[in-house]
């Protein structure tokens, strides 16, 4: 049995896209395919197309080979290069019934090819058969088992998709990531499995208290992020404060012993402008305002902007220590862009003293330096309880005499070659960062 139309909204009909420049196929198929719950939307030329899908997405295409414009299968190809497409279905429908043509369809990503005369009412059934079985499947990748949210991998997608938009509409938007708080202990103190109920209900929660249009994903452990269109950071704040509230306000009551938990989060929230070009940068900086969120006392949310007045909660200090002014100023320029908090030194002593006073989060070190060399002062760092808490990446050059052992005896926590990347570093301070944080992702 088939649903009618008038048992679905707009949102819930499935949208198919013809292109065929035979004004009748176009109408029969509206006609045939209406009752089935399916909107059809005809075209009859591959420009029109192209067109209308910058800003539709349907969940199939009938497609005819002959347009009066350009080739269907040149259009075809085209829409297989662009990942927005790789779960909409493709079907020619065409009086071309030449066997190569058929398998030039096949070849360039159709999934079906039809050849005129066809029975409007076979295709029809066909196609709604073949939307629900593509949604099926495409529900079951792109979600995560645990927490029915999404995956990081469709986020990351989406989140790609928001910033293209941003540079048609600039419309505003955020991105908000929010880790639960001491879940680790969670977990020892009422085992995994029940911290895999407190995931998979929080996972809930946050599906039904945010908006249709937000998109929510498990990032990863016990975080979350979430992409919310056509909103500025002061109200996207506002939301998750609510939130938490609600959350908070609610008992969470835990299945198998019965006891009732106390689990808070904390959120970073970041909002996308031209300066933070690129979706990687934009998910650091929400990641800084979580960090800061943390680090402020958890259980609370903190956006990008409040850190401005905020230059302790800011970012996380950074001591760069090599004899090479210009690594020094390398780094410091690379660091800053990235908006860490840097400050340099030339030698060990004056590293040193710089560890002692200003504390910072994290070194790094040239480990071959004139006079206290970079083992020396990693070795001082932890002999000193004001210090000894600094992460130390070890910066080493083919020439380095000493041996890694050496090194990570002396107490660093990681180490890069020189020549290095800074991409590579980056993440390297990153991962390092987040331990002295006591996260693990
Ligand atoms: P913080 O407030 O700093 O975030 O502390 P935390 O303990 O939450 O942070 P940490 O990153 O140290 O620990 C995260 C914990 O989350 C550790 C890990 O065992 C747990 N975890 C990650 N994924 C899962 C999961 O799928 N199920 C369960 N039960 N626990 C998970
Ligand atoms: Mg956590
Ligand atoms: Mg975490």
């Amino acid at each position: 049995m088939f649903q009618k139309e008038n048992d679905l909204s707009l949102e819930q009909q499935y949208l198919v896209l013809v292109i065929d420049n035979d004004s009748a196929i176009r109408r029969v198929i509206a006609e045939e395919f209406s009752p089935w719950g399916m909107r059809v939307y005809g075209l009859s030329s591959a420009g029109e197309a192209r067109e209308l899908l910058k800003t539709m997405r349907p969940d199939l295409i009938i497609l005819d080979i002959d347009l009066p414009d350009d080739s269907g299968l040149d259009l075809c190809a085209e829409l297989r290069l662009d990942y927005h497409y790789q779960w909409v279905s493709i079907i020619f429908l065409t009086m071309v019934s030449d066997l190569d043509k058929k398998l030039e369809g096949y070849r360039l990503g159709a999934d079906l090819y039809i050849t005129k005369p066809f029975n409007p009412k076979e295709l029809a059934a066909l196609v709604q058969a073949r939307i629900r079985r593509v949604k099926d499947l495409m529900e079951h990748t792109i979600r995560d088992h645990l927490t029915g949210l999404y995956s990081r991998k469709y986020f990351s997608e989406r989140l790609e998709e928001e910033v293209y938009h941003y540079r048609r509409n600039d419309k505003p938007f955020c991105v908000t990531l929010i880790d639960l708080d001491w879940f680790k202990k969670v977990n020892d103190q009422i085992g995994h499995l029940s911290g895999d109920f407190v995931l998979s209900h929080f996972g809930s929660f946050l599906r039904e208290s945010l908006r249709h249009m937000d998109i929510v994903a498990r990032y990863g452990g016990e975080e979350f992020i979430i992409l919310m269109p056509e909103t500025e950071a002061g109200a996207a704040k506002a939301i998750i404060e609510r939130l938490r509230e609600s959350w908070l306000s609610s008992p969470l009551v835990e299945p198998y012993y019965q006891k009732i938990l106390t689990v808070t989060f904390s959120a970073g929230v970041a909002q996308f402008d031209r300066s933070s070009s690129n979706p990687h940068d934009l998910i650091l900086a929400a990641d800084r305002a979580l960090y800061a969120a943390k680090k402020a006392g958890r259980n609370r949310t903190f956006s990008t902007e409040q850190l401005k007045d905020k230059p302790e909660l800011r970012s996380p200090l950074i001591l760069v220590v090599d004899d090479s002014s210009l690594i020094r100023h390398l780094l410091e320029k690379q660091l800053s862009e990235k908006s860490y908090r840097v400050v340099t030194a030339g030698n060990g002593l004056e590293a040193l003293t710089l560890a002692n006073h200003l504390q910072p989060s994290l070194a790094v070190v040239d480990m071959v330096m004139p006079g206290m060399d970079g083992l020396e002062l990693t070795r001082k760092l932890r002999e000193n309880p004001k210090t000894l808490g600094i992460k130390v990446i070890a910066l080493t050059a083919d020439h380095f005499e000493g041996s890694l052992l050496q090194a990570f005896h002396a107490g660093v926590d990681d180490y890069m070659n020189k020549p290095f990347s800074f991409p590579e570093l980056e993440v390297r301070i990153q991962n390092l960062l987040r331990k002295a944080h006591g996260e693990t992702r």
